[in-house]
């Protein structure tokens, strides 16, 4: 029979302590539908639905992959969606180390035989999705999202994980899968 999909990607876990704030920040800011803490993450790449076979694959090329650990800094908060905004999120200082392992990772997932998208990687952290028909809140302020001057690290980032995520009601559910150790 047709082998099951698994939605999964890749991406940086953040510290508690981080995630703790960024959960602050929510409640303070009271837009749209906050992501859970627990879904508080910087995704890599998004790896789409795959079969188990081709996941065992990236999984495989995942862990080939030789990186050195870096550190990165949250600073500020943006909107994705132009004049219609979709996604709240923190903003990443521009980060060399951060966009080569990004785009290694991109490559060998597509070499794994997944269906990568290769857009521009805008490094981001999502905090909520604006959407304001669904959650009746107020209106997004723009001044109030480039005001706030939300700043966290240098975070260490000596690990990256790849999760699966499962849609459902509500929040999607992410687990972890595995998990690479960045070394020098
Ligand atoms: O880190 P964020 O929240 O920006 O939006 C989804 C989330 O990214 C994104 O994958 C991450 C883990 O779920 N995602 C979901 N569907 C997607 C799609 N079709 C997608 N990214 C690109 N294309």
């Amino acid at each position: 029979g047709k082998s099951a999909m698994i939605r999964a990607f890749a991406a940086i876990d953040l510290p508690g302590d981080v995630r703790d704030r960024l959960v602050r920040l929510q409640e303070a800011m009271q837009i749209g539908r906050p992501v859970p803490l627990e879904n508080l993450h910087l995704t890599l790449v998004f790896l789409g639905e795959l079969p188990e076979q081709v996941l065992d694959e990236v999984h495989l090329a995942f862990s080939q992959i030789r990186a050195e650990p870096f550190e990165l800094t949250l600073s500020g908060l943006d909107l994705f969606g132009g004049h219609k905004p979709r996604v709240l999120y923190a903003r990443v200082t521009p980060n060399p180390a951060l966009e080569h392992l990004q785009s290694r990772l991109a490559q060998a997932a597509r070499m794994a035989g997944a269906a990568v998208e290769g857009g521009r990687f805008v490094p981001h952290v999502t905090l909520a999705y604006l959407n304001v028909a669904r959650t009746g809140r107020a209106r997004i302020n723009r001044a109030v999202v480039d005001n706030m001057g939300f700043q966290a690290g240098p975070i260490p980032v000596n690990d990256i994980a790849l999760y699966r995520s499962d849609l459902g009601r509500g929040p999607a559910r992410h687990r972890e899968l595995a998990r690479y150790p960045l070394f020098a």
